[in-house]
């Protein structure tokens, strides 16, 4: 298959410097201004976003607010405002929610929107993309850059091109042409580690990347080898994943050698615990139902299950329970495989609020959401629990 025969339409949409733009819309008087959320300029925090107007004295996310500060002293620094983020979020996908049930949140601002089987109804995906920008402008008075193309990996290249404010469609047919003077940095699932391996041998350019057959990138590189191989071909076909579909999350590990060191296993099950957990909070939700298996050398398998009163969603709650249920399970001999699956799902806007009496519990899912929200932009071990660090994995 490649990307010519790829009859998808997928949206990617992301919102223009979201934080930033919400705080403007709010207070006209910031219109035009450089405007930096994060924090107050003595404060030791980062930038969560800025302005385009900030943008311009090198102001970005993730650096010091004092730093920004000296760049720009006459900014207006603001508080992240967290809770207002969320509902203007909740407000975008009810409205992407009008085009397609198939709606993929990746993070407050941002979402993947597969409108094949809606162009009947609504016109082609370009019609529904110019829709969407329209409504959120319109609605929300707010901007978002939209990419439109056959699978998400272009449609995420496609939405950043022209930021802000952007509307970029990849023709089917020009694929190549488009992807092939791009930096291998734009491919997704290229980090700074491969992406050094990638300069050291002299690839630098999608073009370049695609002179590598499959077998040369899989000795590299492994199982992202055929991704890679794929990707510099625009051939992408994950599809969109809506909140709804999903039935089970799961992750489980085979070990290279086994473990029969109970505390190895311990912290196994914490990574394991932090992946399952943020790719269920990633499609907003919450599971009921957790399962912890367990395969020994000679491939016998056991599993225990367990559910639970409440829909559960943060990392230290599934790590307990997987912890009781492995102290269920009694360990004769070492262990080959070790696996968490979440099940059973409630969508975390139907989860009463009086489930969270506890403050504790409330303040442990605004940290949590936060943290998920740095490890989404900056690669999912920015932020990580220091026993893992001891104990890399
Ligand atoms: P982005 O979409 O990466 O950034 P943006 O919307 O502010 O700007 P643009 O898309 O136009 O480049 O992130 C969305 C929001 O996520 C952002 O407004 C603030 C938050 N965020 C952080 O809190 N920390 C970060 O390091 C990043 C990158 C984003
Ligand atoms: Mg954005």
């Amino acid at each position: 298959m490649n990307a010519q025969t790829n009859s998808r339409n997928i949206i990617h949409v992301d919102m223009d410097a979201f934080f930033a733009a919400v705080e403007q819309r709010d207070n006209p008087s910031l219109k035009g201004k450089p405007v930096i959320v994060g924090g107050r300029p003595d404060s030791r925090g980062v930038v969560a976003t800025s302005s385009y107007e900030a943008r311009r004295f090198g102001i970005h996310s993730a650096m010091p607010i004092n730093e920004a500060w000296r760049r720009c002293p006459h900014g207006v620094f603001l508080p992240v405002n967290m809770a207002k983020y969320q509902e203007v979020s909740k407000q975008i996908h009810t409205i992407f929610l009008d085009y397609t049930p198939l709606v993929e949140p990746l993070s407050l601002d941002e979402a993947f929107l597969d409108v094949t089987g809606s162009t009947k109804l609504f016109g082609s995906a370009e019609k529904i993309a110019c829709a969407l920008k329209k409504r959120i402008r319109q609605q929300l008075n707010l901007t978002a850059s939209v990419g439109v193309a056959g699978n998400k990996f272009l449609a995420k290249l496609a939405s950043d091109l022209e930021k802000p404010d952007g509307f970029v469609i990849i023709d089917p047919n020009k694929v190549q042409q488009f992807l092939d003077p791009l930096s291998v940095t734009r491919i997704w699932g290229v980090g700074r580690k491969t992406a050094e391996q990638l300069f050291e041998i002299n690839i630098h350019t999608i073009k370049d990347l695609r002179s590598l057959d499959e077998k040369t990138l899989n000795g590299l590189f492994g199982v992202l080898g055929r991704r890679l191989y794929e990707l510099a071909r625009g051939i992408d076909n994950r599809p969109v994943e809506s909140i709804s579909q999903a039935k089970s999350i799961g992750r489980e590990i085979t070990f290279e050698e086994d473990i029969a060191n109970r505390e190895s296993l311990e912290t196994v099950l914490l990574k394991l615990a932090l992946d399952v957990a943020r790719r269920l909070r990633r499609k907003q939700l919450k599971a009921r139902t957790i399962t912890l298996k367990i395969r020994y050398p000679d491939f016998r398998t056991f599993s225990r299950s367990r559910t639970l009163a409440e829909a559960i969603d943060l990392d230290d709650i599934i790590y307990r329970q997987s912890l009781t249920l492995l102290s269920e399970i009694p360990l004769k001999s070492p262990v080959r495989l070790l696996g968490i699956t979440l099940s059973n799902f409630i969508s975390q806007e139907v989860v009463q609020p009086s489930l969270f009496e506890e403050s504790q519990n409330r303040e442990k899912e605004v940290l949590t959401r936060v943290i998920d929200e740095v490890n989404e932009k900056f690669g999912k071990d920015i932020v990580t629990r220091a026993r893992l660090l001891k104990n890399r994995l």
